[in-house]
């Protein structure tokens, strides 16, 4: 660890102990924030919901797409949980709403060859993740954060939400999620960033 990430792990440490929180929450390198920091590489697109759809694709027995209220109307779950930028920033119990993305998948039915997912947003950007990452409860596709719709800032009209990786993972203005034979990067990973992003083992960047 370098000294920066140790004077902000120093930080993040003292800031938990002073909120009597479980300082095990925070993960190496990282401070906590009250604040919702927006990073977006390019504009934020304009999107008609009535003209909007989400497609699950690749190596799946029975590919769809999802209309808005198609999305809608699917059994809908509401969690809380953490959440952790690769630049530093961890934001505690942060509770959104939206549809499990293993509900998804599974009425695709993956085919035993699909053993990772490329997630497509609009706009181009791209994030790749292991299938059974995307498995987990608290992996959702999510519309709504703190009970409200999500803001354009923060991904709307849906937004990933992988609480246990690097936020970057979280592809906001999502479109598509292509279940593919092999592991291929996304955007980020292409430019750097670590291509599994786990917080609890640091992993930032991988060149
Ligand atoms: N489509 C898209 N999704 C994206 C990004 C992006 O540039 N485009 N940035 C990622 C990065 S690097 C982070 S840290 C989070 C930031 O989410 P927030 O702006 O809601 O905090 O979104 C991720 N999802
Ligand atoms: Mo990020």
């Amino acid at each position: 660890m370098g000294i920066t990430s140790k004077i902000i792990a120093e930080r993040g440490r003292r800031q938990v102990a002073k909120q009597g929180l479980d300082p095990a929450r925070v993960p190496p390198g990282q401070y906590l924030t009250e604040r919702f920091p927006v990073l977006t590489y390019g504009p934020n697109p304009a999107v008609d919901l009535h003209d909007w759809s989400l497609s699950v694709s690749g190596e799946v027995e029975a590919p769809y797409s999802l209309r808005w209220d198609e999305l809608m109307a699917m059994e809908q779950v509401t969690l809380t949980t953490d959440i952790h930028c690769v630049t530093r920033w961890s934001k505690l119990d942060t509770t959104w709403t939206g549809v499990p993305v293993g509900a998804l998948l599974a009425r695709a039915r993956v085919k035993p060859s699909g053993t990772h997912v490329l997630a497509h947003c609009d706009g181009g950007y791209t994030t790749n993740l292991p299938l059974e990452a995307l498995l987990d409860d608290d992996v959702l596709v999510a519309h709504a954060y703190d009970g409200r719709p999500l803001e354009p800032d923060h991904g709307a009209p849906l937004r990933l939400l992988v609480p246990k990786r690097y936020f970057w993972k979280s592809a906001k203005f999502l479109r598509g999620l292509e279940v593919l034979p092999a592991d291929q990067p996304g955007f980020w990973e292409l430019n750097g960033y670590h291509n599994d992003g786990d917080p609890w083992r640091e992993q930032r960047h991988w060149f």
